[in-house]
């Protein structure tokens, strides 16, 4: 473990339909992996109706939510765990802003699209949203108590 566990974190990241459609799977797991994370879950699901009305309930509303829905069913998606020192804000900064054409060139969004919606890879946005998406796919690997699966 690395020097100091208190700090490791797992976080959720899912490659999106978009990626995986154009053969970027491998392109989003060297940049984690080569960053120092360690992708400890990884599954190619297509992703169930109910499992993206709970993934994206926070957004549930929203003048996007419907189509945003729509686009994450509409074909195959790459989900992961990843753990790693302060992993939620290391891979947020490594995949880049939400509107891919504002996104810094050397983030994945921005070396990779220039869309909002359809922009390659999602990541959870704190320690707590992690805990909630990554219960909706791999149950069992956030336990009950802090830190569980770590
Ligand atoms: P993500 O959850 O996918 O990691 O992205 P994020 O935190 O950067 O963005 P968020 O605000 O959580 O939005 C979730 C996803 O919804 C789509 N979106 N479309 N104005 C729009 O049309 C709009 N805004 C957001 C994007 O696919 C975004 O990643
Ligand atoms: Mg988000």
């Amino acid at each position: 473990m690395s020097e100091n566990s208190s700090e490791q974190e797992l976080t959720f990241v899912m490659v999106k339909p978009d990626g995986v459609r154009r053969g970027l799977t491998g392109e989003v797991i060297l940049r984690l992996e080569r960053k120092g994370l360690e992708i400890v879950r990884m599954e190619k699901i297509l992703m169930k109706p109910e499992q993206a009305a709970t993934l994206y309930s926070p957004h549930f509303g929203k003048p996007f939510y419907e189509s945003l829905v729509g686009f994450i069913t509409s074909g195959p998606v790459v989900v992961m765990g990843v753990k790693g020192r302060k992993a939620v804000s290391v891979v947020r900064k490594l995949i880049g802003s939400t509107d891919a054409a504002e996104a810094q060139p050397g983030t994945v969004r921005g070396d990779f699209s220039t869309a909002v919606q359809e922009n390659v890879v999602h990541a959870s946005s704190s320690p707590e949203d992690a805990r909630r998406e990554l219960s909706i796919f791999f149950p069992g690997l956030v336990g009950e108590k802090e830190g569980g699966g770590l």
